[in-house]
């Protein structure tokens, strides 16, 4: 179990958070000098950096631009003397890794770009003063780093990023910075799930302190109406006549939770909670017991200038559009977004499929068209294959102790188009699952998203997960053009799945064509929109040819940055909508037949 809190920032009577987001000073440190030189003391010739963004994007320079390699932010903060309790600072994320320095002194490191990186600076912050926090930030790639890939080094010394996956490698402080003051005996962890009992719920919940201050919990309905309350760590409310949290039509409670007897508590924890129940059935997924067909996208956190870097504006314009095409459901491909974007879900009763970012394990730089082929590459049969595996766990743990409490979050996906077919896939993977399995209080379905190559009768790993989630691209890397030969093979992949009699769901996780939004042609031709038309008309024949699919989820919302290729027109371009969030063609396609679909159901 983390041993540290993940919750996300609140004020109340009993805590402050204020952000640290502005700009910071950044330098780059190519030769990784930084800290023996004392950089975490004061950087000796930075420039400025907005905070949250990639750093890339700002820069007139490939050499800036494609920086791999230690690179440091650092900023002052105020701590007012009046603050009791503890200091902590909380990144949202740091990608890849980061070391925390406070006033010079090593807090904290992390590992992992996606996940929130929290310092504990009780003892280095000076209260009544001015503190200088310093971050030694690194965006190498390696076979043991999630998401996967490789570092090249020129001749000259210069190093380059060689993702095995298919979006730029962004990198820098892309989340929000928050400084908190919380009591020295604090309010932990909470977790909640919940049971159905004819019109009433029954939340079941537990709460992990320091110290052993009595714990109360209250729920509070959208009106601020105390509607159930309990005493203890653990324990159950009951909610009658329960509103439920239901997809494109959420309600959300508070759960208020204190520590102490005292009229002012010695901490107070709120947070808003969606009561829903998930349940994989048969070939169904049951969202409070009814039946739901997933549709909408994979996504990307990718827009113009900031990279990968957060905005309320951008996740504000992506629910708009998301919810006019009469989509319920996205995918966090392919890795675990800023924690906004859930509250956001949350509130607008969007589905997650919350994926951890265990993407590009496959060695190759072309891993999109490779992996169709029938490329193999030994992937799990190489030494790097046990800190790989830690650190796979690692951030699984991360990932469900940050995100279990949303009720959009329905799925987790362990993993996204590796090697599956051998045993030692296999084994991996296995202890994987068996990890996360232990994690998530509501014991939600786990999945992963499969590529062509784990074939009906080769793929080694399907068999863990509690839906089957296809990338598919019919038509696009197979028999591009040909749609007729594309479908034919498609429905016989289709026909031997529907062999196995397996009886559980399939989502499509991953379908679509490059397009560009300027290129029309009758008749069509790959890249046009015409073409990004006919293809889906086919791929839908055959989603509505097989019961057991119940689910589609584009590749993808938005095009979206990537690493150069021959391959790739200044990034991919399977959006639905443009990297700007203007709609292509297909997107009336999809807003026409979704519509169409009842929403839940
Ligand atoms: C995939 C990958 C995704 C790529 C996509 C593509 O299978 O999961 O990351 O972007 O294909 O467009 O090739």
């Amino acid at each position: 179990m983390l041993n540290h809190s993940l919750l996300y920032p609140v004020n109340n009577r009993c805590r402050t958070a204020r952000t640290l987001d502005g700009l910071w000073k950044f330098q780059f440190d190519p030769t990784g000098c930084g800290a023996a030189q004392g950089w975490q003391k004061g950087l000796p010739d930075p420039i400025s950096m907005p905070v949250p963004a990639s750093f890339s994007d700002f820069f007139t320079t490939r050499a800036e631009r494609d920086y791999c390699g230690d690179f440091w932010y650092e900023t002052e903060f105020f701590v007012p003397a009046d603050w009791q309790g503890r200091v902590l600072l909380r990144f949202g994320s740091i990608t890849h890794r980061a070391v925390v320095y406070c006033n010079g002194v090593e807090i904290t490191r992390h590992e992992g770009g996606f996940l929130p990186v929290v310092a504990d600076l009780t003892g280095a912050a000076v209260r009544g003063g001015v503190n200088r926090v310093s971050v030694q930030a690194n965006n190498e790639l390696s076979e043991s780093s999630l998401p996967c890939g490789a570092v090249k080094t020129l001749p000259n010394g210069t190093k380059l990023a060689k993702p095995y996956f298919d979006f730029y490698n962004y990198s820098g402080i892309q989340r929000s910075v928050w400084l908190v003051n919380c009591p020295a005996q604090a309010i932990e962890d909470y977790s909640v799930d919940y049971t159905l009992e004819g019109a009433d719920a029954l939340v079941h919940y537990t709460v992990r302190r320091g110290g052993d201050l009595p714990v109360r919990v209250r729920l509070l309905d959208a009106e601020g109406r105390e509607v159930a309350a309990a005493e203890g760590a653990e324990g159950t409310l009951r909610v009658a006549d329960a509103r439920l949290w239901q997809v494109r039509n959420a309600y959300l409670y508070t759960l208020a939770i204190t520590l102490g007897d005292g009229e002012i508590p010695a901490d107070e924890y709120t947070a808003r909670v969606g009561i829903r129940t998930v349940e994989v059935r048969g070939t169904k997924i049951l969202i409070n017991g009814a039946p739901v067909y997933l549709r909408g996208f994979g996504k990307h956190e990718d827009f113009d200038v900031l990279g990968r870097g957060f905005s309320w504006a951008v996740a504000k314009r992506d629910f708009e559009c998301m919810k006019w095409t009469g989509a319920n459901c996205f995918r966090t491909s392919h890795y675990p977004y800023a924690e906004e974007w859930y509250q956001m879900a949350d509130e607008e009763g969007f589905l997650i499929i919350d994926e951890v970012p265990a993407v590009g394990m496959m060695r190759s730089t072309h891993n999109f068209a490779d992996a169709g082929m029938g490329k193999y590459t030994y992937f799990f049969e190489t030494p790097t294959v046990p800190a790989l595996l830690a650190n796979h766990i690692a951030q699984v743990e991360e990932m469900i102790a940050r995100d279990k409490n949303h009720p959009s979050v329905f799925a987790w996906s362990l993993f996204n188009e590796p090697e599956t077919t051998s045993e030692y896939a296999q084994k991996y993977f296995t202890a994987v699952f068996e990890a996360a399995r232990a994690l998530d209080p509501q014991h939600r379905p786990m999945t992963g998203a499969l590529e062509k190559n784990s074939a009906p009768n080769k793929c080694r790993c399907y068999q863990l997960c509690d839906f089957i989630c296809l990338n598919r691209y019919y038509g696009w890397y197979i028999s591009g053009a040909e749609l007729e030969e594309a479908e034919a093979k498609f429905r016989a992949e289709m026909d031997q799945w529907a062999a196995k009699n397996l009886n559980v769901p399939f989502v499509f996780t991953e379908f679509g064509t490059d397009t560009l939004p300027t290129e029309h042609k009758l008749p069509s031709v790959m890249w046009s929109q015409e073409y990004q038309d006919e293809y889906m008309a086919m791929n839908f024949e055959v989603f509505d040819s097989y019961d057991f699919v119940q689910g589609e989820l584009v590749w993808n919302f938005a095009d979206f940055q990537t690493s150069e290729g021959i391959m790739r027109v200044n990034g991919n371009k399977k959006g639905i909508f443009t990297r700007q969030r203007q709609p292509k063609d297909v997107a009336f396609t999809f807003k026409r037949r979704w519509e169409a679909l009842p929403l839940a159901g």
